[in-house]
C-alpha cells in the first residue's frame, strides 16, 4: 500500500518555492494516496525561535496546506510536536545513524556555516528526525523539492540498515516524489541560490501572502540578464535567472518550459515579466486571501490540527511499539 508523508517547516515567509516544490503536489496527491501532512515544528526550532511567533507559524502552515486546497476529510493535517513517536523514533534512528553520514549533509553545512561549533545538536541531527517523521508512519513516497533528496536518501539509508540490524523487514525504502517544472525555483535576486525562508532579502521571493503591488515589484526588480527570451530551453542553460523565470511560469500555468518559450521567444523581459505577474496573482491570490481569512480564525485552524493529531497518533503508535519490541524494549 502506498502512503505519501511530508512537512513544512513553520519557519515563516512561506514562498513560491515551498508551494511549487511541496504544497501544490500535496493537493495533488490527496485523491490518489492516503495522505500524511504535517507542520514540522520540532524541525523549527533547530535554529531558536521566538515562541509566540512559532505558534502562529504553525498555524500559518496548516492555513496554507488549506487555503492551497488540502482537504482535511481527506489528508490528515497536524502539527509534529503533536504525536509524541515523532521523537521516540528519532532516538532510536539517532543510535542507527552514522555520525560519517550525517557529515556528509549538505544542508547542515549550508546552515551552520562558518559557525558549525556553535549549532544545535538539533540541526546536526535534523535528518534522523526527518527520517522518523517518515517512518513512523511506514511513508512510502514524500512530495518534497529537489533539496530534500539528499535526505530522503539518508531516510532510506536508515531504514535498511535498521531492518538488516534487525533482521527485519520493518521500514519501507521511501520514493522521493520531485514534481513539476519548478522543483528547485531560485531566489529573484541570485540564480544560484535557492529560494528560500531564511534569506535576508524579502525581494528574493514571493510569499503565499504578497498581494498585487509587492508580487508586481518584487518581479520588476528581479535580476535578470539583457537578452531576449531564446526559442529553445538548451539555450536557458546558462542563463540562470532567466530560466528561473521561465520555470516559474510553466510551473504556474502547468505546462512546460517549452512551450513558454513557444509563446515569448523574442519577448523582452519588460514584456514577459507582467504577464508572469498576472498569471502569479491569479494562482496566488486567492491561496493568500483564504490564507489570512483562516489565521483570522484560529479556533477553526487549531481543531483541524488537534482532529489531525488523533488520526495521525493512531496510525504512528502502533507503528512505534513495534519498534520498541524489535530494538528489545518493554512494552508496560
Ligand atoms: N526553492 C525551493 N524550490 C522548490 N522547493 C522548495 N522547498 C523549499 N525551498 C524550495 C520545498 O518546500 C518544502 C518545505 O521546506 P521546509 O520548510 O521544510 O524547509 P527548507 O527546504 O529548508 O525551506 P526554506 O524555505 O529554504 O527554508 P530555510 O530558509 O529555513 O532553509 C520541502 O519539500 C522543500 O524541498
Amino acid at each position: 500500500m502506498s502512503r505519501i508523508f511530508s512537512g513544512v517547516q513553520p519557519t515563516g515567509n512561506l514562498h513560491l518555492g515551498n508551494y511549487l516544490g511541496a504544497i501544490r503536489n500535496f493537493v495533488r496527491l490527496q485523491d490518489d494516496y492516503e495522505c500524511i501532512y504535517c507542520a514540522v515544528d520540532m524541525h523549527a526550532i533547530t535554529i531558536w525561535k521566538d515562541p509566540a511567533e512559532l505558534r502562529r507559524n504553525i498555524r500559518e502552515v496548516a492555513a496554507a496546506y488549506l487555503a492551497s486546497g488540502v482537504d482535511p476529510t481527506k489528508s490528515i493535517i497536524f502539527a509534529q510536536s503533536s504525536v509524541p513517536a515523532h521523537a521516540e523514533l528519532a532516538w532510536i534512528f539517532n543510535c542507527i545513524v552514522r555520525i560519517g553520514w550525517l557529515n556528509r549533509m549538505t544542508q547542515f553545512k549550508e546552515k551552520a556555516g562558518k559557525n558549525r561549533e556553535n549549532a544545535s545538536l538539533g540541526l546536526y541531527a535534523y535528518p534522523s528526525l526527518m527520517a522518523a517523521d517518515i517512518l513512523a508512519y511506514k511513508a512510502t513516497h514524500v512530495p518534497v523539492g529537489e533539496d530534500q533528496k539528499q535526505h530522503l536518501e539518508l531516510t532510506r539509508d536508515i531504514a535498511q540498515k535498521f531492518n538488516n540490524d534487525y533482521e527485519v523487514e520493518m521500514f519501507p525504502l521511501v520514493e522521493p516524489l520531485i514534481l513539476g517544472e519548478a522543483t528547485r525555483v531560485m531566489s529573484l535576486r541570485d540564480g544560484s541560490k535557492k529560494m528560500s525562508k531564511s534569506d535576508p532579502s524579502d525581494y528574493s521571493r514571493i510569499v503565499l501572502t504578497d498581494g498585487r503591488d509587492e508580487l508586481a515589484k518584487k518581479l520588476r526588480k528581479a535580476r535578470t540578464d539583457a537578452d531576449p527570451l531564446p526559442e529553445k530551453v538548451e539555450d536557458l542553460a546558462d542563463r540562470p535567472e532567466a530560466s528561473n523565470l521561465v520555470g516559474i511560469y510553466a510551473a504556474l500555468a502547468d505546462i512546460s518550459k517549452a512551450d513558454v518559450l513557444k509563446e515569448y521567444a523574442g519577448s523582452q523581459f519588460s514584456t514577459f515579466k507582467p504577464a508572469l505577474t498576472e498569471l502569479a496573482l491569479e494562482k496566488f491570490g486567492p491561496i493568500g486571501e483564504e490564507m489570512k481569512r483562516l489565521m483570522a480564525d484560529p479556533g477553526h485552524v487549531d481543531a483541524i490540527l488537534k482532529e489531525g493529531a488523533e488520526r495521525a497518533n493512531a496510525i504512528a503508535e502502533p507503528i512505534i511499539k513495534e519498534v520498541k519490541e524489535t530494538v528489545g524494549f518493554l512494552i508496560p
